[in-house]
């Protein structure tokens, strides 16, 4: 069985790639232009209405969501170590941030990169921009707070949130007014050593 990746660089779906060459199956990549405001390739829409990517097909099924995708592939290859069972106790904090991370920070971020999305008239825009920039702000310093001194989210085990982290730390952009890491030292030393790992680093920074 061989996956298929519907991918694009930079984006979201790095993330899910950087999952997959962890676990070490075989995957295809989709390659996809999502470069138009307006236009999407019909397969892509097929299988997600949004638009968007990532989606992972497999077999008869596919699903979107980076959020969705990564907990199923956890799941699916329990071998890789990259998520606590259902059944650890530390299954509820994976889930925390994994779902913070789609549904505050990810929608920050778009808030930012989409600015049009949010705003009835485009007179508003710049409002909406300036104030994603705070609010990616606030959102990053809850997670380093809650890092603290720990090496990765979950303490001292390293985990799929991590490279989610990191592939959220990559689209802090000063073009937008955001804030440096530098202003988030545990997110940025999480992010580093996830960036240090060769399944990262070859989709991340590939030689
Ligand atoms: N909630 C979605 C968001 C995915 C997303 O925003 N993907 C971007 C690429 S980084 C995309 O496809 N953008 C095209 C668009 O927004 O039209 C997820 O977590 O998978």
């Amino acid at each position: 069985m061989t996956y298929r990746l519907y991918y694009s660089e930079p984006s979201a779906a790095m993330g899910v790639r950087a999952i997959l060459e962890e676990i070490g199956t075989p995957y295809e990549l989709v390659w996809t232009d999502i470069s138009s405001p307006t236009w999407r390739d019909p397969a892509l829409l097929a299988a997600n209405p949004n638009g968007w990517i990532p989606v992972l097909a497999w077999e008869n099924s596919s699903i979107y969501e980076c959020g969705a995708i990564t907990v199923l592939l956890c799941d699916r290859h329990p071998e890789a170590a990259l998520a606590p069972a259902a059944s650890d106790p530390d299954r509820g904090l994976f889930l925390q941030w994994l779902f913070y991370f789609s549904s505050s920070i990810q929608v920050a971020y778009q808030m930012s990169y989409h600015t049009e999305r949010f705003c009835a008239a485009t007179k508003d825009e710049d409002s909406v921009r300036q104030r994603s920039a705070r609010r990616l702000e606030e959102v990053w310093q809850v997670v380093d707070d809650a890092i603290g001194e720990n090496s990765w989210l979950l303490g001292e085990r390293f985990s799929a949130i991590d490279i989610y982290l990191y592939m959220l730390t990559t689209w802090l952009s000063p073009k937008y007014g955001h804030p440096v890491i530098d202003r988030f030292a545990n997110v940025q030393r999480v992010a580093t050593s996830a960036a240090t790992r060769p399944a990262v680093r070859s989709v991340f920074q590939p030689d």
